[in-house]
């Protein structure tokens, strides 16, 4: 199989986005997926942009983006996205919209089509901590995660896809006391849930 794996750039004055680190340990094959590596920005629309372009050009068999949760102590598949963008902070971009629809016409959630039960399994067993979540927030995570399953449903595609959130690294926390994990724990994770594909 290949797998499209994508990172986030920095966010929210930090230098460096868990996701980029976890990702940047993983090799380029797992388990026998070959996987396909970017780094996407962190900016409403033009993620999503970024990750359905990604997936019509290089049509992978698989697709997981990952974003920085930080406060979360915990690997975490999500398993549903919602159609609202309710942004705390600005993007990248400097866009901040407020209780404002992804899609005007689009259902109201989108599961995600990854075995996320089954990754969370495969994490524990490999001494990771992991857990179900049921909320990616209304940031830029779940639009980029919305948006991916709404064009995979629109363009009739049922491959695997979703999202997981990581905790921020210990050299994040140390700037700002947080929960952390470190980039190698995550990556092992990350390849332990990999391997329920
Ligand atoms: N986390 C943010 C966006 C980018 C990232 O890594 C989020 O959870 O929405």
């Amino acid at each position: 199989m290949t797998i499209l794996i994508t990172a986030f750039e920095p966010f929210q004055q930090e230098t460096i986005n868990a996701t980029m680190e976890a990702l940047s340990l993983l090799p380029d094959s797992v388990c026998g997926h070959t996987l396909i590596k970017r780094t996407i920005p962190v900016v409403f629309g033009k993620a999503v942009e970024a990750v359905t372009a990604l997936v019509d050009d290089l049509r992978p068999e698989a697709v997981i983006c990952l974003g920085q949760a930080s406060g979360r102590a915990e690997v975490t598949p999500e398993r549903v996205a919602i159609n609202v963008m309710d942004a705390r902070i600005p993007d990248n971009a400097g866009e901040q919209p407020v209780d404002a629809p992804i899609r005007e016409d689009g259902p109201a959630a989108y599961f995600s089509t990854l075995p996320v039960k089954a990754m969370v399994q495969a994490m524990k067993e490999a001494s990771v901590p992991a857990s179900l979540s049921n909320t990616a927030g209304t940031f830029v995570c779940n639009d980029l995660m919305y948006g991916l399953l709404d064009h995979l449903a629109r363009t009739g595609r049922n491959i695997p896809a979703g999202f997981i959130h990581i905790p921020a690294t210990p050299a994040q926390a140390v700037e700002r006391p947080t929960p952390s994990l470190a980039p190698e724990t995550v990556a092992k994770g990350l390849a332990a849930a990999i391997g329920t594909l």
